[in-house]
């Protein structure tokens, strides 16, 4: 894939492999059903799977490089064994990780990091060609959300992803190639993940694609006094608000109601 701003938008649908991740940790651990899953949505119309070994919600420890490598490549190379024809993309800061993930069949890197947790990762993406996706995020996962404050969180962000835009280009990544995402509770209370999303456009001048990622996260519980199992209304009316202040690809666990309700976002706003 060559990481063009997709026409229209691009649904993402989560595959996490670990025993751990908030909402759906420890359901895909085994291959086959973690396969069967990924093919699943690719039937409910995800354009990419987002294959991730490592939890990164709020409190993760981090996961060793060999546990990860066992838990992903076994689970992307059964999708494409299985005739999946849509991207995946491995969510990893691991340049160890991606690179035997993009020899497993994966099309493009998803670091939450932004480049910045293995001085390999720049490399690497640049020399293969491939498309990756610089997330902000605040701190690490182990102590992101202990008392999160900004001054201005949107411009913060922007800046921040502006900064690591320039890095990604400098270390010789296409910018062409690469996506942006302002990292939904990523080092953000509640307030914060509602002001970026109300100020959403405020992205747009850096010229990249939009990638948003609010599915079933804890601030939407807190707003409509619901646990994970409910969310997906509430994160369906995230993707829909974010689409029409300029978010092109959403990363979700429930693919086809997003889906509908960006179709029908996209007839109605048409800003594609
Ligand atoms: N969120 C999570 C993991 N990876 N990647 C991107 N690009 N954006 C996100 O918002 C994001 C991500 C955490 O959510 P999960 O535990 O449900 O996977």
């Amino acid at each position: 894939m060559t990481g063009e701003a997709p026409e229209g938008f691009q649904v993402m649908g989560i595959l996490n492999v670990t025993p751990d991740s908030f909402s759906d940790g420890g359901r895909f651990t085994d291959r086959g059903r973690a396969v069967e899953h990924g093919l699943a949505m690719e039937r409910e119309g995800a354009d990419i799977i987002d294959v991730g070994g490592e939890s990164t919600r709020p409190g993760a420890e981090p996961v060793p490089e060999d546990e990860e490598l066992a838990r992903v490549v076994p689970v992307i190379e059964g999708l494409r064994a299985a005739g999946l024809e849509a991207s995946i993309s491995i969510d990893t800061s691991k340049a160890a990780v991606a690179t035997a993930a993009l020899e497993a069949g994966a099309d493009l890197v998803n670091d939450v990091s932004a480049l910045r947790a293995d001085p390999e990762m720049a490399a690497l993406v640049a020399e293969r060609g491939v498309p990756c996706v610089l997330m902000h995020m605040r701190g690490e996962p182990r102590t992101m959300q202990r008392d999160p404050r900004y001054a201005d969180v949107v411009a913060e962000v922007r800046a921040f992803l502006e900064e690591r835009l320039a890095a990604a280009v400098a270390a010789g990544i296409a910018e062409e190639r690469i996506w942006i995402d302002p990292g939904i509770g990523f080092g953000k209370t509640a307030e914060h993940n509602l002001t970026l999303l109300r100020e959403l456009d405020a992205l747009a001048d850096l010229g990249r694609p939009i990638v948003i990622g609010t599915s079933r996260k804890s601030f939407l519980g807190r707003i409509t006094g619901r646990d994970y199992t409910g969310l997906a209304a509430a994160t369906v009316a995230t993707s829909v608000l974010a689409y029409e202040r300029g978010a092109r690809v959403f990363r979700v666990h429930d693919v086809a109601p997003t889906r509908d309700a960006l179709l029908v976002a996209a007839a109605t706003v048409g800003r594609a």
